[in-house]
């Protein structure tokens, strides 16, 4: 008999879905299940509605626990970002007015651990590769196909704060994000966020630089807990955490999902990310389908 060597993914067969959630208040896999499609229509309205949705306790606690270990384990491999960012991660550019959002830079603080520390058995990476979850989060945002992303560092990463450290406003390069908090900071370490404050074919310069000079209006703040799910639309609304404060740190676990597969970030935002940027940045550094600055 030959020996068949590890698939890279785990395929269908190999991931348990009962590792990571309670299927009976779940049932995501159940496509005749009326508390998936309620799940489903809840999900999608917040989407319309604010960008973003809530699932609170998704992820069950054993589960979670073993995120946390792993993060843990791994999390010397973090890469301690200070970086100045604005909110499109772009160089500066002088020729600019002083008061354009380009030109509003804030220090980011943050770490990320990258997807290609994740360990072999990583219940972060059953989770991303699990068939079933791509379809739920699909149906909650009613786009499809979406694909796991096949940026190597970004794909699924665990984002890392620790006490005092700050994620300044920005808008993403993919076009959504799924978040399942880890760890909850002692204090601080809110998500905030202004819903579609640009779309596809406006900037809408005059709002990006009124919410980062302190107005609220548009901002709304979602403090996660332990176990939460969050569906994000994170290129249209901009967003930040705010400063973390106290000893436990704030762990994140972003699997990401996007609409085409073959795109990966662009070689200044993979480096302003994650540390580095690879072969692959450069090979796929592409103009975008919309015009928005990335
Ligand atoms: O930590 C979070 O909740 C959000 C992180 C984020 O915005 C990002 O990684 O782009
Ligand atoms: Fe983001």
């Amino acid at each position: 008999m030959s020996v068949i060597s590890a698939p890279s993914a785990f395929s269908a067969n190999e991931i348990r879905l009962e590792d990571f959630l309670d299927l009976e208040r779940f049932p995501i896999h159940d496509l005749t299940s009326d508390k998936r499609a309620a799940l489903v229509a809840q999900c999608h309205q917040n989407l319309e509605k604010c960008g973003c949705a809530h699932v609170p306790n998704f992820i069950i606690p054993t589960a979670i626990k073993k995120m946390k270990e792993e993060a843990f384990r791994i999390m010397d491999g973090a890469r301690r970002a200070h970086a100045w960012v604005n909110p499109y991660l772009t160089k500066e550019d002088t020729s600019l007015p002083s008061d354009h959002p380009k030109r509003f830079f804030e220090e980011r603080t943050s770490s990320f651990i990258n997807s290609d520390l994740l360990e072999a058995d990583s219940i972060l990476r059953m989770i991303y590769d699990s068939d079933v979850m791509v379809h739920f989060v699909s149906d909650c945002l009613n786009v499809g196909p979406i694909y796991r992303w096949a940026e190597p560092l970004g794909r699924n990463p665990y984002s890392v704060m620790k006490g005092g450290d700050y994620f300044p406003w920005h808008f993403d390069g993919n076009d959504f994000t799924v978040s399942i908090l880890v760890s909850e900071a002692e204090e601080g370490g809110d998500f905030e966020y202004a819903p579609d404050i640009r779309s596809a074919n406006n900037e809408c310069f005059d709002d990006v630089g009124a919410v980062l000079h302190g107005a609220r209006e548009k901002v709304r703040v979602l403090s996660l807990q332990t176990g939460d799910l969050q569906i994000f639309k994170g290129r249209y609304s901009m967003h930040r955490v705010t400063v973390t404060q106290g000893s436990s740190p704030r762990i994140i676990a972003l699997p990401t999902y996007v609409t085409n597969p073959y795109l990966v970030n662009r070689p200044h935002h993979a480096e302003a990310f994650y540390g580095r940027s690879m072969d692959i940045h450069h090979e796929r550094n592409l103009e975008r389908v919309d015009n928005l600055t990335d």
